[in-house]
């Protein structure tokens, strides 16, 4: 039976991550919400269940046959080894699930800087605290992320340019897509960043170049970032770093 995602249409978001490391496997999986003739309209169904004994909390979430399972880094921490996409030392799996949920840590901030105030605010309501989260976004926390990440890859012992161990892993895919967000939400901030973050930046041109990546990201499935997810392009947020 085919993997079940199920994540809001329309936006990349946060079941980006999943939807790479599935399309890298080359998973058979069904998008639900995009699923001609199911919709977001089941998803919804789902998580307004009184039934449901696994209910989540939030999108994106998967069905295994009759296993559900939230939150992005849970997700993969059970798609990876399904999907021969986490390493097979079990201290590396540990390392990789705390590298995946920092991703997720700074995802969230990457968030709050254009709804700092209310996730169920419009962005228009809350531009000016926006504009200060954005400041010290880019200022501190951007730098001390990217620095993280930075050193992880350099501080790799086995030296292959991955962040865990000596494969290509899901937190690959996923520094990949960070990387690809924050160059299109803040391309001022990001500027040059090649040189500040070498090994990032040349993990995110081996990944986009994987065949599986690539050609993913050329299919009608790769939606465009825009200014519903996670990731906008709002230039009064953007700065200099
Ligand atoms: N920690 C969760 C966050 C999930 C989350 O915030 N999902 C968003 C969409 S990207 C959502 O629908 N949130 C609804 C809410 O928080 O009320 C994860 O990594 O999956």
């Amino acid at each position: 039976m085919a993997i079940e995602l199920y994540y809001w249409d329309g936006i990349q978001g946060r079941g980006e991550f999943v939807r790479l490391a599935l399309e890298y496997a080359g998973a058979d999986y069904v998008d639900v919400t995009r699923e001609p003739g199911r919709g977001t309209d089941e998803m919804m169904e789902l998580l307004d269940s009184s039934s449901e004994a696994h209910l989540p909390f939030a999108p994106p979430f998967l069905r295994d046959g009759d296993q559900l399972v939230s939150h992005v880094a849970n997700i993969l921490l059970y798609l990876g080894p399904r999907l021969g996409l986490s390493p097979q030392r079990e201290d590396l799996r540990w390392f990789a699930n705390g590298l995946q949920l920092t991703i997720t840590d700074f995802v969230a901030e990457v968030h709050d800087t254009h709804h700092p105030i209310a996730t169920s605010k419009y962005y228009e309501d809350q531009k000016e605290e926006a504009k200060a989260r954005a400041r010290e976004f880019v200022q501190n926390r951007l730098p001390k992320f990217l620095g993280y990440f930075e050193r992880v890859l350099n501080q790799n012992p086995a030296d292959h340019g991955h962040l865990v161990g000596k494969d290509l892993s899901y937190v690959d895919l996923s520094m990949f897509q960070v990387i690809e967000g924050l160059l299109y939400a803040f391309p001022k901030a990001m500027k040059g960043y090649a040189g500040r973050y070498p090994g990032l930046a040349a993990l995110h041109g081996r990944v986009k170049a994987l065949p599986p990546i690539a050609i993913y990201l050329a299919s009608p499935r790769r939606l465009a970032f825009n200014e519903n997810g996670i990731f906008r392009r709002y230039a009064e947020l953007d700065l200099e770093p």
